[in-house]
Protein backbone atom coordinates (compact mmCIF):
# COMPACT_ATOMS: atom_id res chain seq x y z
CA UNK A 1 0.00 0.00 0.00
CA UNK A 2 1.30 3.56 -0.87
CA UNK A 3 0.43 6.19 1.09
CA UNK A 4 0.43 9.35 -1.63
CA UNK A 5 -0.55 12.08 0.82
CA UNK A 6 2.22 11.62 3.31
CA UNK A 7 6.36 12.52 3.08
CA UNK A 8 8.51 11.32 5.13
CA UNK A 9 12.07 13.74 5.23
CA UNK A 10 15.17 12.97 6.17
CA UNK A 11 17.95 15.60 7.16
CA UNK A 12 21.11 13.93 5.66
CA UNK A 13 23.86 13.75 8.20
CA UNK A 14 23.63 11.64 11.15
CA UNK A 15 20.47 10.48 10.42
CA UNK A 16 20.99 9.08 7.09
CA UNK A 17 24.77 8.69 6.86
CA UNK A 18 27.53 8.55 9.33
CA UNK A 19 29.42 12.67 9.76
CA UNK A 20 30.06 13.83 6.54
CA UNK A 21 30.26 9.84 5.45
CA UNK A 22 28.82 8.03 2.28
CA UNK A 23 25.36 6.39 3.21
CA UNK A 24 25.25 2.87 3.88
CA UNK A 25 24.01 0.17 1.43
CA UNK A 26 21.25 -1.07 4.06
CA UNK A 27 20.22 2.65 4.45
CA UNK A 28 20.04 2.67 0.63
CA UNK A 29 18.17 -0.44 0.41
CA UNK A 30 16.19 0.73 3.25
CA UNK A 31 14.86 3.92 2.01
CA UNK A 32 14.20 2.54 -1.98
CA UNK A 33 12.03 0.39 0.09
CA UNK A 34 10.35 3.13 1.71
CA UNK A 35 9.51 5.02 -1.52
CA UNK A 36 7.32 2.29 -2.39
CA UNK A 37 5.31 3.24 0.50
CA UNK A 38 5.09 6.47 0.89
CA UNK A 39 6.89 9.83 -0.58
CA UNK A 40 10.38 10.31 0.50
CA UNK A 41 12.15 13.90 0.37
CA UNK A 42 16.32 14.93 1.88
CA UNK A 43 16.68 17.84 3.44
CA UNK A 44 20.26 19.07 3.82
CA UNK A 45 22.08 21.92 4.77
CA UNK A 46 24.65 20.84 2.86
CA UNK A 47 25.23 21.71 -1.11
CA UNK A 48 24.07 19.55 -3.67
CA UNK A 49 27.42 18.47 -4.32
CA UNK A 50 28.03 17.20 -0.38
CA UNK A 51 25.18 15.73 -0.08
CA UNK A 52 25.32 13.83 -3.78
CA UNK A 53 28.65 13.00 -2.28
CA UNK A 54 27.41 11.36 0.90
CA UNK A 55 23.88 9.86 -0.28
CA UNK A 56 26.14 8.00 -3.57
CA UNK A 57 26.72 9.91 -6.47
CA UNK A 58 25.24 12.86 -8.81
CA UNK A 59 21.73 10.98 -9.51
CA UNK A 60 20.57 11.27 -6.03
CA UNK A 61 17.96 13.55 -7.53
CA UNK A 62 16.76 10.83 -9.37
CA UNK A 63 16.65 8.39 -6.61
CA UNK A 64 14.22 10.58 -4.38
CA UNK A 65 10.95 11.92 -4.76
CA UNK A 66 12.43 15.50 -3.71
CA UNK A 67 16.07 16.06 -2.98
CA UNK A 68 16.23 19.64 -0.92
CA UNK A 69 19.84 21.26 -1.00
CA UNK A 70 21.06 24.39 1.23
CA UNK A 71 17.61 23.96 3.28
CA UNK A 72 15.45 23.79 -0.08
CA UNK A 73 17.06 27.15 -1.32
CA UNK A 74 18.34 24.28 -3.84
CA UNK A 75 15.47 22.56 -4.77
CA UNK A 76 14.50 19.29 -7.08
CA UNK A 77 11.88 17.01 -7.70
CA UNK A 78 11.76 13.78 -9.77
CA UNK A 79 15.38 14.81 -10.67
CA UNK A 80 14.11 18.67 -12.34
CA UNK A 81 14.60 21.48 -10.66
CA UNK A 82 11.61 23.60 -9.20
CA UNK A 83 13.57 26.24 -7.02
CA UNK A 84 16.73 28.51 -6.57
CA UNK A 85 17.62 31.39 -4.46
CA UNK A 86 20.51 33.79 -4.65
CA UNK A 87 22.13 34.97 -1.07
CA UNK A 88 24.19 37.63 -2.73
CA UNK A 89 21.39 39.12 -4.39
CA UNK A 90 19.12 39.11 -1.68
CA UNK A 91 21.33 40.42 1.05
CA UNK A 92 23.65 42.84 -1.09
CA UNK A 93 27.49 42.42 -0.66
CA UNK A 94 28.01 45.27 1.92
CA UNK A 95 25.94 43.43 5.08
CA UNK A 96 28.08 40.00 3.72
CA UNK A 97 31.62 41.50 3.99
CA UNK A 98 30.89 42.93 7.06
CA UNK A 99 29.68 39.36 8.13
CA UNK A 100 32.96 37.10 6.34
CA UNK A 101 35.32 40.15 8.28
CA UNK A 102 33.73 39.83 11.49
CA UNK A 103 33.91 35.64 10.95
CA UNK A 104 38.13 35.99 9.78
CA UNK A 105 38.29 38.36 12.40
CA UNK A 106 37.41 36.17 15.29
CA UNK A 107 39.00 33.19 14.18
CA UNK A 108 42.01 35.12 13.97
CA UNK A 109 41.56 35.24 17.71
CA UNK A 110 40.90 31.37 18.38
CA UNK A 111 43.87 28.97 19.13
CA UNK A 112 42.60 25.29 18.36
CA UNK A 113 44.18 21.23 17.98
CA UNK A 114 44.95 22.75 14.43
CA UNK A 115 43.94 24.96 11.89
CA UNK A 116 43.96 23.91 8.11
CA UNK A 117 42.44 25.95 4.72
CA UNK A 118 39.23 27.08 3.93
CA UNK A 119 37.33 28.78 6.76
CA UNK A 120 34.45 30.31 4.56
CA UNK A 121 32.49 29.18 1.65
CA UNK A 122 30.21 31.07 -0.07
CA UNK A 123 27.02 28.96 -0.81
CA UNK A 124 24.60 30.29 -2.99
CA UNK A 125 22.13 30.39 -0.23
CA UNK A 126 24.42 30.75 2.46
CA UNK A 127 27.83 30.79 4.15
CA UNK A 128 29.31 28.27 5.55
CA UNK A 129 31.91 29.34 8.43
CA UNK A 130 34.39 26.52 10.21
CA UNK A 131 36.94 27.58 12.10
CA UNK A 132 39.20 24.43 11.85
CA UNK A 133 38.94 24.97 7.87
CA UNK A 134 36.69 22.89 5.53
CA UNK A 135 40.23 21.33 4.11
CA UNK A 136 40.85 19.50 7.51
CA UNK A 137 41.39 15.44 7.37
CA UNK A 138 38.83 13.29 8.65
CA UNK A 139 40.84 12.67 11.77
CA UNK A 140 41.11 16.89 12.41
CA UNK A 141 37.35 17.21 12.04
CA UNK A 142 36.85 14.03 15.05
CA UNK A 143 39.43 16.04 16.87
CA UNK A 144 37.96 19.48 16.43
CA UNK A 145 33.97 18.04 17.54
CA UNK A 146 35.55 16.66 20.51
CA UNK A 147 37.39 19.98 21.49
CA UNK A 148 34.29 22.03 20.37
CA UNK A 149 31.93 19.43 22.76
CA UNK A 150 34.29 20.75 25.44
CA UNK A 151 35.53 24.48 24.89
CA UNK A 152 32.17 25.22 22.80
CA UNK A 153 33.96 26.99 20.28
CA UNK A 154 30.63 26.99 17.78
CA UNK A 155 28.38 27.85 20.71
CA UNK A 156 30.46 30.67 21.50
CA UNK A 157 31.09 31.84 18.34
CA UNK A 158 27.29 31.97 17.41
CA UNK A 159 26.38 34.01 20.08
CA UNK A 160 29.31 36.56 19.42
CA UNK A 161 26.95 36.49 15.45
CA UNK A 162 24.30 36.92 17.24
CA UNK A 163 25.04 40.59 19.53
CA UNK A 164 26.96 42.03 16.75
CA UNK A 165 24.31 41.08 13.37
CA UNK A 166 21.23 40.29 15.82
CA UNK A 167 19.40 42.97 13.42
CA UNK A 168 20.83 42.23 10.21
CA UNK A 169 18.13 39.87 9.50
CA UNK A 170 20.32 36.82 9.39
CA UNK A 171 19.89 33.60 11.52
CA UNK A 172 22.81 31.29 12.16
CA UNK A 173 22.89 27.70 12.82
CA UNK A 174 25.05 25.01 14.24
CA UNK A 175 24.34 22.37 11.58
CA UNK A 176 27.06 19.53 11.25
CA UNK A 177 30.08 19.01 12.89
CA UNK A 178 32.97 21.60 12.62
CA UNK A 179 31.36 24.90 11.20
CA UNK A 180 28.06 27.04 11.41
CA UNK A 181 25.70 28.29 8.51
CA UNK A 182 24.56 32.09 8.43
CA UNK A 183 21.70 32.83 5.97
CA UNK A 184 19.10 35.18 5.55
CA UNK A 185 15.59 35.10 8.07
CA UNK A 186 13.81 32.18 7.42
CA UNK A 187 16.25 30.34 4.75
CA UNK A 188 16.27 27.39 7.30
CA UNK A 189 14.81 23.88 6.30
CA UNK A 190 10.83 25.15 6.81
CA UNK A 191 11.60 26.98 3.34
CA UNK A 192 11.20 23.58 1.82
CA UNK A 193 7.52 23.60 3.11
CA UNK A 194 6.20 25.52 0.42
CA UNK A 195 7.15 23.21 -2.29
CA UNK A 196 5.59 20.21 -0.54
CA UNK A 197 2.08 22.35 0.48
CA UNK A 198 2.10 23.16 -3.38
CA UNK A 199 1.64 19.17 -3.60
CA UNK A 200 -0.81 19.20 -1.09
CA UNK A 201 0.80 16.52 1.12
CA UNK A 202 -1.43 15.65 3.59
CA UNK A 203 1.09 14.40 6.18
CA UNK A 204 4.71 15.35 6.42
CA UNK A 205 7.23 13.48 8.59
CA UNK A 206 10.59 15.15 9.60
CA UNK A 207 13.15 13.14 11.18
CA UNK A 208 16.78 14.84 11.95
CA UNK A 209 19.18 15.02 14.36
CA UNK A 210 19.98 18.52 15.05
CA UNK A 211 16.60 19.65 16.36
CA UNK A 212 17.31 21.78 19.63
CA UNK A 213 17.21 25.03 19.92
CA UNK A 214 20.10 26.41 17.52
CA UNK A 215 20.55 22.90 15.76
CA UNK A 216 19.26 23.64 11.71
CA UNK A 217 17.16 20.89 11.80
CA UNK A 218 15.30 22.60 14.85
CA UNK A 219 12.78 25.01 13.06
CA UNK A 220 11.40 22.23 10.52
CA UNK A 221 11.48 19.88 13.58
CA UNK A 222 8.66 22.60 15.31
CA UNK A 223 7.12 23.72 12.96
CA UNK A 224 3.06 22.98 12.47
CA UNK A 225 3.19 21.59 9.24
CA UNK A 226 5.36 18.61 10.35
CA UNK A 227 5.19 15.92 12.89
CA UNK A 228 9.09 16.15 13.86
CA UNK A 229 11.37 13.18 15.08
CA UNK A 230 14.49 13.31 16.77
CA UNK A 231 17.11 10.87 15.88
CA UNK A 232 20.76 10.00 17.16
CA UNK A 233 22.00 7.71 14.19
CA UNK A 234 21.02 6.31 10.89
CA UNK A 235 20.27 3.20 13.23
CA UNK A 236 18.07 4.86 15.18
CA UNK A 237 16.21 6.56 12.21
CA UNK A 238 15.81 3.12 10.40
CA UNK A 239 14.27 2.42 13.49
CA UNK A 240 12.02 5.02 14.08
CA UNK A 241 11.09 5.07 10.75
CA UNK A 242 9.94 1.43 10.84
CA UNK A 243 7.66 2.29 14.33
CA UNK A 244 6.68 5.15 12.58
CA UNK A 245 5.23 2.60 9.52
CA UNK A 246 3.98 -0.14 11.85
CA UNK A 247 2.13 2.66 13.76
CA UNK A 248 0.30 3.58 10.45
CA UNK A 249 -0.37 0.21 9.38
CA UNK A 250 1.96 0.85 6.62
O1 LIG B 1 24.54 18.42 8.50
C1 LIG B 1 24.51 19.48 7.62
C2 LIG B 1 25.76 20.29 7.68
O2 LIG B 1 26.82 19.58 7.04
C3 LIG B 1 28.04 20.21 7.01
O3 LIG B 1 28.49 20.45 8.32
P1 LIG B 1 29.96 20.11 8.89
O4 LIG B 1 30.92 20.17 7.76
O5 LIG B 1 30.15 21.15 9.94
O6 LIG B 1 29.88 18.73 9.49
C4 LIG B 1 27.95 21.55 6.30
O7 LIG B 1 27.72 21.32 4.93
C5 LIG B 1 26.82 22.39 6.89
O8 LIG B 1 26.58 23.51 6.06
C6 LIG B 1 25.54 21.62 6.98
O9 LIG B 1 24.57 22.35 7.66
Amino acid sequence: MESKKMIFMFDVDTTLTPHRKRVESDMEQFLQKLRSKVKVALVGGSDLHKIAEQMGGDDVIDKFDYVFAENGLVAFKDGKQIGQENLQKHMGDDILQKVINFCLHYMSQLTLPVKRGTFVEFRSSMLNICPVGRSCSQAERDEFSAYDQEHKIREKFKAALEKEFGNAGLQFAIGGQISLDIFPVGWNKTFCLQFLEKDSFETMHFFGDKTAKGGNDHEIFEDARTIGHTVTSPADTIKQVTETLNGLGL
